[in-house]
């Protein structure tokens, strides 16, 4: 593993800069995640090429680089760290593959290629998505992450069904053309996309020394305020980059009649409500004074992302 790969550890990035330290987990996550794949030529070939395809050599790997992030709060090794962020990146690839899917948002791009369906088809895209979730908990399991392995198997199996990401996602199918008033949209993204970002976080948390229960409550606060953010930002580029920027199709959530924070609040309102929730977000991170650096510029990259 090269140098700047292994740079992003918890012993040692204290130094990088937060551009190099980002790519360096960015790097070690797509070295990990290619690791714990199953290689595309083992049987059954064709599944393995498109698991493979659905989750490397793309993607901001955001929630990798938060538990990265989380773990420098406790001390946590990055030993520890890759598998934790790599059980969340294979369930958000899972979820991706599967939104594309005709059935649900039925969309042809993702990542700047062709999403899982277009490529192979549709049942092995559903192979795929089965299969990838399956494999973040073997993930999980497999590994020696310490006294709290199973509160995180916990955690995660929680944050990625039905009352998370998979609830979130049944909400949204069902308010295709409805107008959500503002707790019921805050509800149905904290599931379908806050879930996951929290679990990344408290994953990342976790595999270090144990936190005290108020820092352990206000790092929470922070993870779920960082979920929404990331939505409303999510909205506020669906309408207002290309295509080609997003590597996704843009102004999806418009033509197929879903409401968002733009639709609710207009695109000021929504950029207003970003801003107020990078407020609250950072201001939970205060009580964790310069250990939380990492996290601050992360909510940063979250709140001015170009895609
Ligand atoms: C199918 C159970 C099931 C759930 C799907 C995550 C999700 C629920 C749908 C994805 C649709 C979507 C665009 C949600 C908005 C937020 C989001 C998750 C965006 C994509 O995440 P990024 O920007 O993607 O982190 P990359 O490609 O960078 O990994």
């Amino acid at each position: 593993m090269s140098d700047a790969v292994n740079n992003c550890s918890t012993e040692n990035s204290a130094d990088l800069p937060f551009p190099d330290w980002m790519r360096a987990v960015q790097a070690r996550t797509e070295a990990t995640l290619a690791r714990l794949l199953p290689p595309e030529e083992a049987i059954p070939a064709r599944l393995h090429q498109a698991m493979r395809y659905a989750t490397l050599g793309a993607g901001k790997r955001v929630r990798p680089l938060l538990a990265f992030a989380a773990g420098e709060l406790t001390g946590a090794t990055a030993q520890r760290l890759e598998i934790a962020g790599c059980a969340v990146e294979l369930i958000h690839a899972y979820s991706l593959v599967h939104d594309d899917l005709p059935c649900m948002d039925d969309d042809v791009l993702r990542r700047g290629r062709p999403t899982c369906h277009v490529a192979y088809d549709e049942p092995t895209a559903l192979l795929v998505g089965d299969s990838l979730q399956t494999l973040a908990f073997e993930v999980l399991a497999r590994a020696d992450l310490g006294a709290r392995q199973l509160a995180m198997v916990r955690l995660l199996a929680h944050a990625s069904g039905s009352c998370g990401m998979a609830g979130g996602q049944a909400i949204d199918l069902a308010a295709v053309g409805q107008t959500l008033n503002q707790p019921e949209l805050e509800l149905m993204h904290a599931l379908k996309t806050g879930a996951l970002i929290r679990a990344a976080v408290m994953l990342g948390a976790l595999c270090g020394d144990p936190l005290e229960a108020d820092a352990e409550a206000a790092l929470d606060r922070f993870a779920k305020r960082a979920g929404l953010l990331f939505q409303v930002v999510d909205d506020i580029l669906d309408c207002t980059a290309s295509t080609a920027t997003l590597g996704k199709t843009a102004g999806k959530d418009e033509a197929a009649e879903k409401p968002t924070y733009v639709s609710l609040l207009g695109l000021e309102g929504a950029r207003e409500f970003a801003d107020s929730l990078r407020t609250q977000a950072l201001d939970s991170l205060a009580v964790f004074g310069e250990r939380a650096r990492r996290l601050i510029a992360l909510t940063d990259f979250i709140t001015h992302r170009k895609f």
